[in-house]
C-alpha cells in the first residue's frame, strides 16, 4: 500500500505498540497530525503547553511500562518540554520523542522557526535522529522505538523534516524485539554475598525494577537472612507500597539528614540505581551520603536484569522463601488541625486501593510517606529530575495509561505553576485525577536553602521566595480549565472535600489553605 511518511510512521508506532501521542504541533506537524487522523488505534491526547506533554509522556511509561510518543514543534517546542523529558531521562521512562523540522530543501534559508534541535534534544536523549527522506521514516520510527524501550529506558529524539512525512513512498516498519538484559557476574554477585555475610551494617541500595513488589519481596527475604537494611534514593520513578508489600525507607532530602541515616553503614550494595550523592553540595557538607569508609558494590546497574540479580543474591545468601509478613493498620482518620502531619494521616486513612500517587509536594509531603505504610496497596510516583512542574502533567499521563485507576496528585502550589494548564487536558480527557494544591504561598523549599548555602537573606532576597501577592485564586484557575475545584482551610473540610472527591469520577481539585 502507498502512503506518504507520516502515515507510515504512525502505523508503524501503532504496530509497534505505540498508541497514545501527546502532541502540541505546529505547521511542521501537520502532515503527521492529518495521519493520526486517518489510522485507526493512535490515541491523540493536546496539551498547551510542552512541558504538559513531555510530563504526560513520563508519567504514562512509568505506569503503562511502555512509551508514549510526544509530538513537538521545532526547537522552540522541544525546549519548552526539556525540562520534563529531563525528568523523564532520569526516571528513565521510555518516550518516543517526536519533533517537527522545517523541510529538508529549507533549512538552508534560516527561516524564523530554524534553530539547532539536534543539540538540544542531546542533552535529554539516550538517542537522537534527523529523517532524511519519506521512505526511510518509519524504519527511523520503528529504531526509535527500540531505542526507547532498549534498558534501562530512555528518550529516543526523532527529527521529522516536514517532507519526510508529506513525501510519498513510505511503508510500515517491523520494530525490533527487545534485547534481553544483561545478567549480573558471578563476581558481583560473590562480592555482594561477601559484603552481606561480612561484618558490618550493610544496605541494600535499591531503585527502578527493585522498587516493584517482586523485587521488594526479593530484598525482604535477602535483608531476613542477612540483616541488611533496605533503602530507596530521595526521589524514585515508582514504588510498590501499601499493605501486603514490603516497606523500604527512602533517604531524607536535607544532607546532613541523610548522612546521618547511613551513619555506620559499612557495605552498600546498589541493585538498579546508583550510589547516593546530595542534590546540591553545601559549602563544607560532602557530596556523598554514605561513610567515607562504607564499601560500595554495584550489583547490577538500571540497565542489568535487577531481579535476576535478587534472585541469585537470595539463593546464595540463603534467604527464606517467602518475605516476612508485616501486620499493621492504616492510621485512622485524623481529627484537629489542617497541617502537614494531619494531611499525611488523612491520605493514609482514606487511600483507595490501586491509587496512583502523584508526588510533587515538595515541603508539605516531606513525612507523608510512613501514614500510607498499611494503605490498601498503591503506586507512589515521585519528582526523580527535580525539575519542579511535573505534578500535573505526570498525573495527566498516568490517568491515561490506567483509566481504572484513581490518580491523587500531590502538588505544591509553586511547583504546579509551571505547568498548570495540563489541568485542561484533564478536563478536556475527563480523567480521573484528584488534585490536591498544597497552598503555602511560597517556595518555602528555597527559605532552608538559604540557610543551608550559607546565604544572609534581607527582605528582597525573601521577597523572590512569597507567591503571596497577590496570592494566587487555584479555585478560579482550575475552574478557568475546566476542572472542578474548592478551597478548604481546617482538616473537616478537607476530609470532606477529599472524600468527595474520592467518591465521584473525573477530575477534581482542592486547593489546601497553609499558609
Ligand atoms: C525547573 C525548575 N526551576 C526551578 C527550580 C528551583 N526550585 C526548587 S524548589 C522551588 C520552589 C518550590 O516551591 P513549591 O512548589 O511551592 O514548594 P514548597 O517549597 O513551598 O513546598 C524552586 C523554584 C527547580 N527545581 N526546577
Amino acid at each position: 500500500m502507498s502512503m506518504n511518511g507520516a502515515e507510515s510512521l504512525v502505523r508503524t508506532l501503532v504496530a509497534g505498540g505505540v498508541d497514545v501521542s501527546f502532541t502540541n504541533p505546529g505547521t511542521s506537524e501537520m502532515h503527521f497530525v492529518a495521519a493520526l487522523d486517518r489510522v485507526e488505534g493512535m490515541r491523540c491526547v493536546l496539551f498547551l503547553f510542552e512541558g504538559g506533554a513531555t510530563g504526560a509522556a513520563d508519567g504514562y511509561a512509568r505506569m503503562a511500562d511502555k512509551p508514549a510518543s510526544t509530538l513537538l514543534h521545532l526547537g522552540p517546542g522541544l525546549g519548552n518540554g526539556l525540562a520534563n523529558l529531563h525528568n523523564a531521562r532520569r526516571a528513565r521512562s521510555p518516550v518516543v520523542n517526536i519533533v517537527g523540522e522545517h523541510a529538508t530543501y529549507h533549512r538552508q534559508f534560516d527561516a524564523p522557526l530554524t534553530s539547532d534541535i539536534e543539540s538540544i534534544a542531546r542533552s535529554v536523549s539516550s538517542w537522537v535522529k534527523t529523517s532524511e527522506n519519506s521512505r526511510s521514516v518509519a524504519q527511523d520510527g520503528a529504531a526509535a522505538i527500540a531505542a526507547a524501550r532498549a534498558a534501562p529506558g530512555g528518550v529516543a529524539t526523532l527529527i521529522l523534516p516536514a517532507d519526510t512525512a508529506w513525501g510519498a513512498g513510505g511503508a510500515v516498519a517491523e520494530t525490533p524485539a527487545l534485547v534481553e538484559r544483561t545478567k549480573a557476574s558471578e563476581e558481583a554477585l560473590r562480592a555482594a554475598a561477601d559484603a552481606l555475610r561480612s561484618d558490618g551494617p550493610a544496605v541494600l541500595f535499591l531503585g527502578d525494577r527493585t522498587l516493584r513488589q517482586r523485587g521488594l519481596d526479593l530484598a525482604a527475604r535477602i535483608a531476613a537472612a542477612t540483616g541488611a537494611r533496605l533503602v530507596a534514593q530521595v526521589s524514585n520513578a515508582r514504588i510498590e507500597r501499601g499493605a501486603g508489600r514490603q516497606p523500604i525507607e527512602r533517604l531524607p532530602y536535607p544532607v546532613d539528614i541523610a548522612v546521618e541515616r547511613l551513619a555506620g553503614a559499612k557495605h552498600l550494595i546498589v541493585v538498579g540505581t546508583t550510589p547516593p550523592v546530595a542534590f546540591f553540595a553545601y559549602p563544607g557538607k560532602p557530596s556523598h551520603l554514605q561513610p567515607e569508609d562504607c564499601a560500595i558494590q554495584v550489583l547490577a546497574d538500571p540497565a542489568m536484569d535487577q531481579i535476576d540479580a535478587l534472585e541469585r543474591l537470595a539463593d546464595l545468601v540463603g534467604a527464606p522463601n517467602e518475605p516476612p509478613r508485616l501486620e499493621g493498620a492504616r492510621p485512622d482518620v485524623p481529627r484537629g488541625a489542617l497541617n502537614a502531619d494531619t494531611i499525611g494521616l488523612a491520605l493514609g486513612a482514606l487511600m483507595p486501593e490501586g491509587a496512583i500517587v502523584c508526588d510533587e509536594s515538595i515541603t508539605t509531603g516531606r513525612n507523608f510517606f510512613p501514614a500510607s505504610r498499611f494503605s490498601a496497596p498503591h503506586d507512589w510516583l515521585q519528582l526523580s529530575g527535580g525539575s519542579i512542574g511535573l505534578g500535573i502533567p505526570m498525573a495527566t499521563g498516568a490517568a491515561i495509561a490506567c483509566p481504572d485507576r484513581k490518580v491523587i496528585n500531590l502538588q505544591a502550589d509553586g511547583s504546579g505553576l509551571y505547568t498548570a494548564q495540563a489541568l485542561w487536558t484533564q478536563a478536556r480527557e475527563n480523567l480521573d485525577v484528584i488534585t490536591l494544591v498544597w497552598a503555602n504561598r511560597s517556595y518555602a523549599i528555597l527559605k532552608a536553602e538559604l540557610a543551608n548555602v550559607g546565604a544572609n537573606p534581607g527582605r528582597k532576597a525573601l521577597g523572590m521566595l512569597s507567591l503571596d501577592q497577590p496570592a494566587i485564586d487555584w479555585v478560579s484557575l482550575a475552574k478557568g480549565f475546566g476542572v472542578e475545584a474548592r478551597r478548604v482551610d481546617d482538616l473537616e473540610s478537607f476530609l470532606t472535600a477529599f472524600r468527595g472527591a474520592l467518591s465521584r469520577r473525573g477530575p477534581f481539585l482542592i486547593e489546601v489553605a497553609l499558609a
